[in-house]
């Protein structure tokens, strides 16, 4: 069979759907050559010397690694010349990058976790890229914090690149899942997976049992149930995997099922979870639903949690979708 590169797709894609325009895919081929451009300095590893910390802390007050801030300047700098976007937001930015103005700008606001799992890098475990493009508002020139506060039902495309043994470019524009493979030899994502469905049920989940002792009751519950296996409850043994990597733990349900959980921990009551709205949470719920999967806060439909601020946490539940629905309906029930 004829392999379909990422761009013959997208150009498919265009002529087939009205929600993809001639910007819309430049932005998504401009995401994924610089995701390629991180995936071979993720590649080098020590000979690249790019393995440690940065001696810096990003907005969350974490220490970044080199590979974090490189990999932000990668896709900043991949981005902000082609005219598609009016602005872009990261995890590692404390305020929107503006479009300098010696270029022209477009009518999209491009968001980006650029290496997820980047505790993993020194351990050459599996990191990734995470985005979620939006529109930016009518009428807005220099669009500022607020304009990218947008539920993320909003969300026009959403996508990750998840740096493992191989590359994979994991995509949707609202029509389905679809994943690319790197052909690191042709220096091109070929298409190598169609319509990704999430099987509805799952004996796997994914969740940093070390918190066990600050979750609510309703986590206790499902928890309990599920490490009960066949004499309890649910009348099956149920499989935990955790990488730390979400962009891993997300790639693994989507190809064989599995619920994703990072509940809300009162550890530290002030943060109302771990992973980030605008960054992990809305991209990756976008690409799960799109699968036939469901993701929640827990207790609402992640997507609909209308944001606050551009790096607001959130409690996150995702994946097949008759586990998260009970998962939800445990913490809707308060016990
Ligand atoms: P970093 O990208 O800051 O390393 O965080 C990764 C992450 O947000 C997500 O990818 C993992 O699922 C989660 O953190 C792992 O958290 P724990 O270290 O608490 O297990």
């Amino acid at each position: 069979m004829k392999s379909i590169s990422l761009t013959r797709f997208l150009i498919e894609e265009q002529r087939e759907h009205q929600h993809l325009d001639a910007d819309l895919r430049l932005l998504i081929e401009v995401v994924a050559r610089a995701c390629k451009a991180i995936s071979i300095a993720v590649g080098k590893g020590a000979l690249g010397g790019v393995l440690g910390s940065a001696q810096s802390e990003n907005i969350q007050g974490e220490v970044q690694k080199k590979l974090d801030v490189l990999s932000n300047d990668i896709l900043l700098e991949a981005n902000e010349w082609g005219g598609h976007l009016a602005a872009i937001a990261s995890e590692e930015m404390d305020l929107p990058h503006a479009i300098p103005h010696r270029y022209p700008k477009g009518e999209y606001l491009l968001l980006f976790d650029p290496l997820d799992g980047s505790s993993n890098i020194d351990v050459n475990v599996s990191v990734g890229t995470i985005f979620s493009v939006l529109r930016c508002p009518d009428g807005v020139t220099e669009p500022t914090a607020e304009d990218f506060l947008q539920p993320g039902t909003r969300q026009l495309a959403a996508g990750y690149a998840v740096y493992g043994p191989s590359t994979i470019l994991v995509l949707t524009t609202g029509a389905g899942v679809y994943s690319f493979t790197l052909d690191r030899e042709v220096g091109s994502f070929v298409l190598t997976g169609r319509n990704l469905r999430i099987p509805e049920e799952t004996q796997e989940f994914a969740i940093n049992m070390s918190n066990q002792r600050h979750w609510e009751a309703p986590m206790q519950r499902y928890i309990g149930e599920l490490l009960a296996g066949k004499t309890g409850p649910r009348g099956k043994d149920f499989n935990m995997r955790w990488v730390a990597s979400m962009v891993a733990d997300v790639h693994r349900i989507l190809t064989r099922g599995g619920i994703f959980i990072y509940p809300r921990d009162l550890k530290d009551p002030s943060k109302p979870g771990r992973l980030r709205l605008m960054y992990e949470a809305n991209p990756m719920a976008f690409i799960v639903e799109q699968a036939g999967g469901a993701a929640t806060t827990g207790r609402e439909r992640l997507m609909e949690v209308m944001p606050t601020d551009l790096h607001q946490r959130v409690p996150v539940f995702l994946g097949s979708k008759k586990e998260v629905e009970r998962a939800t309906a445990f913490h809707l029930a308060g016990g």
